[in-house]
């Protein structure tokens, strides 16, 4: 099994990077596991409580449960990944019953950040975009998906999303293997890496 962690601030584009990439192998050789689903699980505090947690500090993600599931992966057994809501704010009762592909990738802000995920990896990507670029992007998405006001992303992105960005991930970045310039959709970027996973694969 190949692991791919992908990381990267917010709306810098991991998605999209992870999605060409997974668009062009085929369906049963990749998986993809997202740190957004390990959010801590929330479902005992109130909704008003649930709005005041720093989503952004290495603390709200379950790593534990995270890295469990990807040993399991890696020892090709199936796990039962979380759901999160970000309309809720928590996690939900069901989980998706997840199988281990040859390829996996695990994609979030923080996932390079943390020593004992890193460990866990073969190739380290992180995806860089100009913090004026993301803040756009993330406006762009909560309003549309995420079903918040633009006083509150702004709020959100002074007082929680851009200190942690630079305490915990923007440091991260230095244990990336490679470093993906991603202010516009960059295809050329994305078509070495899949040149390396398949090398890797064949
Ligand atoms: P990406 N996040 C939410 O907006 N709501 C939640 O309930 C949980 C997390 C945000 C989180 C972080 N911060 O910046 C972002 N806040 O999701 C990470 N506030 O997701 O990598 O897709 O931007
Ligand atoms: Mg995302």
């Amino acid at each position: 099994m190949l692991i791919i962690g992908i990381a990267g601030g917010t709306g810098c584009g991991k998605t999209t990077v992870v999605n060409q990439i997974v668009n062009e192998l085929p369906d049963n050789v990749v998986g993809v596991i997202s740190q957004d689903s390990y959010y801590n699980d929330l479902s005992h505090m109130t909704k008003e409580e649930r709005s005041q947690v720093n989503f952004d500090h290495p603390n709200s993600i379950d790593f534990e449960l995270l890295i469990e599931h990807l040993n399991q992966l890696k020892q090709n057994k199936s796990i039962q990944k979380p759901v999160y809501s970000f309309v809720e704010e928590t996690r939900l009762e069901k989980t998706i019953l997840t199988e281990p592909r040859k390829v996996m990738i695990v994609e979030g802000i923080l996932v390079l950040s943390n020593p004992k995920i890193r460990e866990l990896f073969d190739i380290k990507i992180f995806v860089h975009a100009d913090s004026d670029e993301r803040l756009i992007r993330r406006l762009q998405r909560d309003i549309k998906e995420r079903g918040h006001n633009l006083e509150k992303v702004l709020h959100r992105y002074q007082t929680a999303v851009k200190p942690m960005h630079n305490q915990f991930i923007e440091p991260s970045k230095e244990f990336a293997d490679i470093i993906i310039p991603n202010n516009h959709y960059n295809t050329v970027a994305v078509d070495i890496v899949k040149t390396i996973i398949n090398d890797k694969l064949n």
